[in-house]
């Protein structure tokens, strides 16, 4: 029987050593959550980095990592302190991450780091090549991967290859600028079908095909010599009924169940009901604009002092890659703008930013999602953003309202949210008063419709979606043969 194949960075689970003991631990993020339940329910196997680096798993653990992540249908890839450094760090993080979200003065061009990147994706095809038997169906994933469609092509010409890409993909003006730019677009075309979270990104790709390799586009199929390619949107969804149903379980929480986090913003609420909390998450990123929403903050409270002590920002912020220098800045600028402001406006019974620079267990996201009245996201750029989904599902009774910058690709489907743009910051104040002045049925008339088609789009629509037009391609294929 063909099974599927899932190949992504890191796998859905994490290990880690604790006092010489392996510990195994569910990933969290997007990716991860959202496909589990696909790779649960189906017949498939998922091949990915552990999260330990070869130095980092004693010789005698090798075979118990190894065994850890196959009692979870999980193969793990080794990789070297030397090869996350080269590979992750280096040319997934300081070059086409920066590079396909328009930051351009942030994308290095390394010639080790893309050496690196090439020999660690050739890791990564060769693992699949070892569990591949014919028929099976094979789902490469995001930008650390580009190569990994071709390199498995090579081997294996008739095999099934889908490729889904969770980022932007920049226009071709952007995209020219890479050194590596026709070795790149050769690898993603080893796929099948090549999917995208909005219209937008898909176009920008096929330009690059036709303008960079001059290969032939029609609508959206590409046509090599000896295959066609298709190339089509697939906005990721989130699992719904998971945090549908986690709001409703915090809601009936025993006084004794409830978190510290839930004590303190119920006190909030308690103390001061008119006062309104303005929730923001995201990783600590500079495509978040989390520099930017705090200055659009400050301008708002500048500009509208009728406003101080009736709102807050509740602002976490998720440590990550901070081995990259330009994370580290930010860390430090958004530490400045945090105690500047804070410093600025406080009152002796009044700070306007909370701010938590952690990660937290997902009791506690959902603790602020259901807390907040208000969610203020702005993105610079933003492939999809799953927190504005998230958001929008634990709203329970339908209250609350999503400001969305128009440069998250989630902002395409969820046009009943108050849709701005991240560097307008009189834009961002005059809807932070939209907001907060809006009447209660107007706010569930617009959740209600957002949440309706949420539920309906979920990530296992979007997986099966995915997965049913990759198994169209290949009949496809037969007939483009006869
Ligand atoms: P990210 O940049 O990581 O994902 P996002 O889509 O917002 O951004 O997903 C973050 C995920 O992490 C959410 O599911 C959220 O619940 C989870 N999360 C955040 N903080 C957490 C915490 N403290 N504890 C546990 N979980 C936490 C990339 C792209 C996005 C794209 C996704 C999926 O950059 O644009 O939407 O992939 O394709």
């Amino acid at each position: 029987m063909s099974k599927t194949i899932i190949i992504s960075n890191r796998l859905p689970l994490q290990i880690s050593l604790e006092d010489s003991n392996l510990e195994v631990t569910p990933s969290v993020g997007g990716l991860a959550t959202g496909l589990k339940s696909f790779h649960k329910d189906g017949d498939s196997i998922w091949i990915g980095w552990s999260g330990l680096t070869e130095e980092e798993i004693p010789e005698n653990l090798l075979d118990d990592v190894k065994e850890k992540a196959r009692k979870e249908d999980c193969v793990a890839v080794n990789l070297s302190e030397e090869e996350i450094d080269g590979f992750y760090y280096g040319f997934s993080n300081r070059t086409i991450w920066p590079l396909f979200h328009y930051f351009m003065e942030y994308t290095e061009a390394d010639k080790d780091h893309w050496e690196t990147y090439k020999s660690v994706n050739r890791k990564y095809a060769d693992e699949v090549l070892k569990h591949y038997e014919d028929g099976d169906h094979i789902w490469v994933h995001d930008y650390q991967l580009l190569l990994v469609p071709n390199m498995i092509r090579e081997k294996q010409p008739e095999a099934i290859i889908g490729f889904f890409n969770h980022i932007p993909f920049p226009s071709y003006e952007v995209f020219r600028t890479l050194p590596w730019r026709d070795e790149v677009l050769e690898g993603v075309l080893g796929a099948d079908l090549i999917g995208f979270h909005t219209y937008d990104y898909e176009r920008h790709f096929l330009s690059s095909v036709s303008r960079i390799l001059r290969h032939q586009v029609n609508f959206n199929e590409i046509t090599l010599p000896e295959r066609i390619v298709k190339v089509d949107s697939f906005p990721m969804g989130i699992d719904y009924n998971k945090f549908e149903a986690a709001a409703q379980n915090h809601f009936k929480n025993t006084e004794e169940q409830r978190t510290e986090l839930q004590r303190r913003l119920d006190h909030h609420s308690n103390e001061t009901p008119e006062a309104k909390l303005i929730l923001s998450i995201d990783r600590l990123d500079y495509t978040k604009g989390i520099a930017n929403r705090i200055r659009a903050f400050e301008y708002f409270l500048d500009n509208h002092p009728e406003f101080i002590e009736k709102v807050r920002l509740v602002m976490l912020a998720v440590p990550s890659r901070s081995n990259v220098p330009q994370y580290q800045r930010l860390k430090r600028e958004i530490d400045e703008l945090v105690g500047r402001i804070n410093g600025k406006f406080s009152t002796v019974s009044w700070t306007p930013i909370w701010y938590f620079y952690r990660s937290m267990p997902f009791e506690n996201l959902i603790d602020l999602y259901t807390s907040c009245d208000i969610a203020l996201l702005t993105p610079i750029r933003d492939g999809m953003n799953l927190v504005a989904k998230e958001f929008v599902a634990t709203r329970i009774n339908q209250t609350g309202v999503l400001i969305l910058s128009e440069m998250a690709g989630a902002a395409h489907e969820m046009n009943e949210a108050l849709i701005i743009n991240p560097n307008n910051f009189e834009q961002i104040s005059q809807t932070l008063i939209q907001a907060i002045e809006m009447p209660i049925e107007e706010q569930q008339q617009r959740n209600k419709t957002l949440q309706k088609r949420l539920k309906r789009y979920s990530v296992e629509k979007w997986a099966n979606d995915f997965m049913k037009a990759l198994h169209n391609t290949s009949q496809d294929r037969d007939a483009f043969k006869a």
